[in-house]
């Protein structure tokens, strides 16, 4: 029998702190009014004891609570996160532990704030494929720990999170199109934590190296509003839709200013486009997830409902990509 993947749950986790603009204010040299009107963002979590993987725990025990599934009939876990606890072993395995997920296999995907939309895609082709039935598909970054606390145009934009879907194996298609994504040459517009060389064999002086999140922010900006409109009419089209079909649009909440030009090039409707970054910052690979839960704990989404909604990330590769449901 030929199955199809469908999201069955949706969850998500923030760590209790909240930080407001004006906290940020007290530190740095920055202004709730500063941060509203070029951001959007009002308010952020920042995590003060759990790392990524506790979150990302935390999501995958919400999940199978949600859906009463035990931890055991899970085939798979995929977590995107550019925030990892270790290079090794992956925030995936950590979670996989956790939970007891004795059965699945555990790894994480490395896309930046694309990272949920990217393993979502592999998550349904894994499913599709009919060698694997059930599996958590999680986004969940601490983004304060490769924050430049010194750096105000950086550390006011991020927040930390996590969130995730179950994914299961059904007779009829909910993933109506994919398109992923990546222009390597422009790289350099977006990274973080760049691991130098440094045996005795390789020349000295070592390169020095910026540990934090660095981003050409004018270069990026740009990126996102020429090619995000494009890569969602592309992925319209492979399910020959119009844009006029969907009735939601989910994007990456990097800045609500992306967000109203993304909106207006395509010729719909701003309600259209659902946004939390006001109550989250940038969540980096958690963006979708906590905006797709909030949205169906609001009813504004209802899974099985049969509503088109485009999900859509960008951010660091460059990556970017859509995800087109009929949730
Ligand atoms: S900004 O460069 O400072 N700017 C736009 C010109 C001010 C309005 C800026 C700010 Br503030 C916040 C976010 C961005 C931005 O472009 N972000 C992204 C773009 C593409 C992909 C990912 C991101 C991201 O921040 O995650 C620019």
């Amino acid at each position: 029998m030929i199955q199809f993947s469908k999201i069955s749950a949706t969850v998500h986790y923030t760590p209790e702190k909240k930080v407001t603009n004006d906290d940020l204010s007290q530190i740095m040299d920055t202004s709730d009014e500063w941060i509203r009107t070029r951001t959007g963002i009002a308010n952020r979590h920042i995590a003060t004891s759990e790392n990524t993987s506790d979150l990302c725990t935390k999501v995958a025990q919400l999940l199978l609570e949600k859906s009463n599934t035990p931890a055991d009939k899970l085939d798979f876990i995929l977590v995107a996160s550019m925030t990892p606890d270790y290079a090794m072993p992956s925030t995936a395995s950590l979670v996989q532990g956790n939970i007891g997920a004795s059965n699945a296999f555990a790894l994480d995907v490395s896309a930046a704030c694309s990272g949920f939309i990217y393993a979502l895609t592999l998550a349904d082709k894994l499913i599709c494929s009919n060698a694997y039935r059930k599996g958590l598909v999680i986004g969940g970054e601490v983004i304060s720990k490769i924050l430049n606390w010194n750096d105000r145009s950086t550390a006011v934009l991020f927040g930390d999170g996590a969130g995730g879907v179950l994914l299961t194996a059904d007779k009829k298609p909910y993933i109506l199109a994919e398109e992923l994504q990546t222009d390597g040459t422009r790289w350099s517009a977006l990274t973080a934590g760049e691991l130098p060389l440094h045996s005795p064999y390789s020349p000295s002086p070592f390169k020095e190296v910026n540990p934090y999140l660095q981003m050409a922010g004018r270069e990026i900006f740009d990126f996102a509003i020429r090619d995000i409109p494009k890569n969602i009419i592309a992925t319209l089209k492979k399910a020959k839709l119009d844009v006029a079909d969907v009735d939601y649009y989910l994007l990456h909440q990097a800045n609500v200013r992306i967000i109203d030009k993304i909106a207006k090039k395509l010729g719909t409707p701003r309600l259209k486009f659902l946004t939390n970054i006001e109550k989250y910052g940038n969540t980096s690979a958690a963006s979708i997830p906590i905006l797709l839960d909030e949205a169906v704990a609001k009813g504004t989404l209802i899974l099985g409902s049969g509503q088109k909604v485009m999900l859509t990330g960008f951010g660091g590769g460059l990556t970017w990509g859509s995800v087109l449901l009929s949730i």
